[in-house]
């Protein structure tokens, strides 16, 4: 039997299931398309349950929909578990998400091959609606396995196109007899590409990442006055595409303007009726607050709300805000961070510490268990774009540490 020291994960098999999954959903440009719980991602689903199967994975899917490929170890107990998602944005690449389940599922293959049974069960996990694309919150197959968020609430989210959440994942046949929450894991690692510069730019192949921004979500409604564009002068109109305008630009000022890493976007935006000639009566549109620091980000919301209540008193507009998502910022487990560190170093790859900036699986899991997360460049910073590209030999090199972080977590 080789020594689990030397092993190491076929780079090649990865890419093919990479590939593989990528054509589920494909669109134009390389990238996919598998927004939660439509057709798309019912086939995603499939075709990984089925890999997880031929892999000799005990697979088990719980009450929202999240898939859990379990791997017996010499001893019972709390699984060592990896994973991540594979639902998209409409205009995914091939990597965000894909790349830590299609990883983890490698890990098992090349423990197979092996033939190495490690002391704690190991586990691949695939969450449910990680993106929040269709229906808010994101990260919610995580959020309701950790008990952040209520299965009943969950599946009575409705989409950005009005579906009802529980009804579309019955439609696609995932609703799981598992009770949420079921499988607590020892240990959590999510294997990720980056999705921002940090990485690419510096020249370093991997991030040990032991920290995650907060995350603040609203969509505010801007009701105003739908009128002729030809014939009301300025001071009689309630222009709500007016105001949308204003407070996106009030965003980008804010986010400069506080500095730090304060992040502002705003992402969705529709007018009603969405006429040349109207002004608008109705403007719905997102906002997306982001930053490392919590009193930061509750003083952006802040200032963001004393600002659209100025604005809507001065142009005789009504706004109303609704939260669609709110996750304070996380500290990972330094002592699993310090592990992912050491295997780089010991596999000879460039690590470095980073703080992730997306929302991640990982960031739910770690309510209920120590959780860390390893990074991989993300060419130009893209992401959430189809020509997200992360190069094959780092795509290895961190499923390579995945490999290895795992199996000292298993062994430990
Ligand atoms: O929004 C995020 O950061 C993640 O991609 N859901
Ligand atoms: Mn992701
Ligand atoms: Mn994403």
């Amino acid at each position: 039997m080789r020594s689990p020291r030397d092993l190491r994960i076929d780079g090649q098999a990865l890419m093919a299931r990479l590939d593989a999954l990528a054509e589920v959903g494909a669109i134009e440009g390389g990238g996919g398309c598998r927004l939660a719980l439509t057709d798309e991602d019912r086939a995603g689903r499939d075709l990984v349950v089925e890999w997880m199967r031929q892999l000799g994975l005990f697979v088990r899917i719980d009450a929202i929909g999240n898939i859990f490929g379990v791997r017996a170890g010499r001893e019972d107990g709390r699984p060592v578990m990896t994973g991540s998602h594979i639902d998209t944005v409409r205009t995914g690449g091939r990597y965000d998400g894909n790349y830590g389940v299609l990883a983890g599922l490698e890990v098992v293959r090349t423990l197979n091959a092996a033939e190495i049974l490690t002391r704690r069960p190991l586990c691949v996990a695939v969450f449910t609606n990680e993106e929040g694309a269709r229906f808010a919150p994101d990260m919610m197959g995580s959020l309701v396995h950790a008990g952040g968020l209520s299965l009943a609430e969950a599946l009575a989210q409705r989409g950005i196109d009005g579906a009802a959440l529980g009804e579309e994942l019955a439609r696609i046949g995932y609703v799981g007899d598992m009770p949420v929450g079921t499988i607590q894991p020892h240990a959590f690692v999510e294997l990720h590409i980056e999705q921002g510069p940090v990485l690419d730019q510096e020249g370093v192949t991997l991030g040990a990442v032991d920290r995650l921004q907060g995350i603040s979500w609203q969509e505010l409604t801007i009701a105003g006055q739908s009128n002729h564009a030809g014939t009301t002068p300025l001071r009689l109109r309630h222009d709500a595409g007016f105001v949308a305008g204003a407070i996106t630009m009030f965003l980008r000022e804010l986010a400069r303007k506080m500095g730090g890493n304060q992040l502002a976007t705003v992402g969705k935006l529709d007018l009603v009726p969405n006429i040349i000639n109207v002004i608008p009566a109705r403007a719905t549109m997102t906002v997306d607050l982001r930053n490392t620091d919590e009193p930061q980000l509750r003083e952006a919301e802040r200032r963001l709300a004393a600002f659209t209540a100025d604005l809507a008193q001065a142009e005789g507009v009504t706004v109303t805000a609704r939260t669609l998502a709110r996750l304070e910022p996380v500290i990972f487990d330094a002592d699993i961070a310090g592990r992912i560190e050491r295997v780089a170093g010991r596999l000879g790859h460039s690590i470095r510490r980073m703080t992730s900036g997306a929302g991640h699986d990982a960031q739910m899991m770690a309510r209920i268990c120590p959780a860390a997360m390893i990074f991989t460049p993300s060419v130009g910073g893209l992401s959430h774009n189809v020509k997200e590209f992360t190069r094959p030999e780092d795509l290895k090199a961190g499923a390579d540490v995945l490999l290895h972080t795992l199996i000292e977590l298993a062994e430990a």
